[in-house]
């Protein structure tokens, strides 16, 4: 059991969440106009910066007031001592009894924590050696494939958290990437995934790492199998299989029987989640598309943070702030979503990533003590890059009855400059928070002359609340950093809703069922034992089917 549990009192006893209410009752007619032009210094006394990171959170709908109250809440709700608790190893993660450790996977040589009395950190380390020395061996072409030849393609088989984080990492560093090796990414249990992603490659010069923490996940399972057939099919026997297949997992005995050799297994531990492993050898793909020392840089990113969130003072904490704003607008405002918007078509998969980080961890409905929450936790993640989302969703966003705080990231290099796109990319960052923030009154859409009639639907109400993230750079640090952000404001907000944000027992009752109805289709159980729904759904497949 983890030593340091939530407060005893339920949140919305404790005395900031009822401050928090009434305050709320106070400063929710605010309109960010008003509040800017009271303070003109808002804009830069509502900031924060560390590691590169800057961001802005003058355009929420918050006083001063709100801030301490919220702070008062992070520190009511003990995040400080379950901060402590996570970067030393206790099982906070009560309903698996695990720890919870992804802050283990990028400490540095040397420093220490312990799970069950031993230190993991040199664990890390020697498997991270043995990824760096693979990578190389691979990215050099010493290491060949049954036939002879170098492998030019690398594909990696996993779902969930063994998926997500690799094809966002390299959509994201695709700018550091070797250019002339193939990277896909087989997810889906739909065979098309893996016809798609095999179908121009040559078995020959072709690499599966097969991702799974627990060796078996039905969806990584059925395409490993699928994989090695094809890969058999061209390259012949068996003996094939140690050049074009290597495992990342946690269980030794499973990646035997499938009949990889435990040599090319790259190891990690359960006290890593799945949405928390981009960083542990499930980036192996990662690794072999950017190089060993630009994965190191990337893990010196989440570290880097992992130190601010650990050592900094609520005020100044980036992802203490980014959780308690988004917490803010959850519990008392009903925002029901967060919209997250990166200017920067690098990271075109970081809201589909997020949406995992997120909402798996903290979509939860009871507490740690099991009573159910009586307040809302996790908001529904999504977005799409900038500035392609600007011509599709944002009109509900600017003039829509629903309010929906937003993430805009925007970096102020280009890795791709080319005329003036980037300021043009930028301006629309800008433009946006601003338009989001102030909006446009009748009286100035009258000014226009526009008609009486046509008026209110040209107002924008404005008061839509933002955080502005800027970065200097898309770079492996960058990214590392970016992540970290997130992963530690979901954390803090897990925290405060006194919830497990690191179990996930809400993906389990869809997987038992899909296994008995496979039997029913396969004609191998009788049907009939569902719902009448369910019923008539299986029947009208197995027809059409045929
Ligand atoms: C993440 C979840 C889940 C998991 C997948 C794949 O936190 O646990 O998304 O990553 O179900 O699991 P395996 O890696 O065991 O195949």
């Amino acid at each position: 059991m983890s030593t340091v549990t939530a407060p005893a009192t339920p949140l919305t006893q404790l005395s900031a969440w009822k401050s928090l209410q009434t305050h709320y009752e106070e400063v929710r007619s605010l309109h960010l106009r008003q509040l800017f032009k009271h303070d003109p210094g808002r804009g830069t006394r509502l900031t924060a910066e560390a590691e590169g990171i800057y961001l802005d959170y003058s355009k929420h709908r918050i006083t001063d007031e709100t801030l301490k109250l919220l702070i008062e809440l992070a520190e009511q709700s003990n995040l400080r001592p379950r901060i402590d608790a996570m970067f030393r190893g206790d099982k906070i993660n009560v309903t698996e009894n695990r720890a919870v450790l992804h802050v283990a996977l990028r400490a540095r040589k040397g420093e220490k924590i312990f799970v069950d009395g031993e230190d993991v950190v040199p664990e890390v380390h020697e498997v991270l050696d043995r990824m760096s020395a693979f990578s190389d061996r691979v990215r050099s072409g010493e290491w060949k494939g049954h036939t002879g030849k170098p492998i030019k393609n690398v594909i990696n088989i996993g779902i969930g958290g063994s998926d997500l984080g690799p094809v966002m990492a390299y959509e994201a560093l695709r700018h550091y990437s070797r250019r002339d090796m193939t990277f896909r990414f087989v997810s889906n249990v739909d065979g098309t995934d893996f016809a798609e992603a095999t179908h121009d490659l040559d078995a020959e010069e072709t690499l599966f790492i097969i991702s799974s923490k627990t060796f078996t996940t039905l969806e990584t399972m059925t395409n490993a199998h699928t994989a090695r057939s094809w890969a058999l099919k061209k390259l012949g026997d068996d003996t094939a299989i140690a050049k074009h297949f290597v495992a990342v997992s946690t269980n030794a005995e499973e990646v035997t029987k499938f009949g990889i050799d435990t040599k090319n297994m790259f190891g990690f531990w359960d006290w890593v989640g799945g949405r928390y492993s981009m960083d542990s050898a499930i980036g192996l793909s990662t690794m072999l598309a950017i190089g060993p020392e630009n994965f190191r840089k990337m893990l010196a990113g989440f570290h880097a943070i992992d130190e601010h969130f650990r050592t900094t003072p609520f005020e100044r904490n980036l992802p203490v702030l980014m959780g308690l704003l988004s917490l803010w607008y959850n519990d008392f405002f009903d925002a029901q979503t967060v919209a997250v918007l990166p200017y920067e078509q690098y990271l075109k998969r970081f809201p589909a990533y997020l949406q995992q980080l997120t909402m798996e961890s903290n979509g939860k409905h009871v507490t740690l003590s099991g009573e159910h929450v009586g307040y809302q936790t996790g908001p529904i993640f999504w977005g799409e890059p900038g500035t392609n989302g600007q011509h599709s969703f944002y009109q509900l966003i600017h003039q829509g009855t629903k309010l929906i705080p937003c993430d805009f990231i925007g970096f102020s290099k280009t890795l791709n400059p080319l005329g003036n796109h980037h300021d043009l990319l930028m301006a629309n960052v800008l433009a946006q928070t601003e338009a989001l923030a102030f909006g446009k009154t009748p009286e100035e859409v009258r000014a226009e002359g526009t008609p009486d009639w046509l008026v209110p639907h040209r107002v924008f109400e404005g008061n839509r609340p933002t955080n502005t993230i800027l970065l200097e750079e898309l770079t492996p640090e960058a990214l590392g950093k970016l992540v970290a952000l997130y992963e530690h404001s979901v954390f803090t907000q897990g925290a405060i809703w006194q919830i497990d944000s690191f179990d996930q027992w809400g993906v389990e009752l869809g997987k038992v069922l899909a296994k008995k109805i496979v039997g029913e289709l396969e004609g191998k159980e009788p049907g009939g034992k569902h719902d009448s729904s369910t019923n008539a759904l299986i029947e009208r497949y197995k027809k059409q089917r045929g």
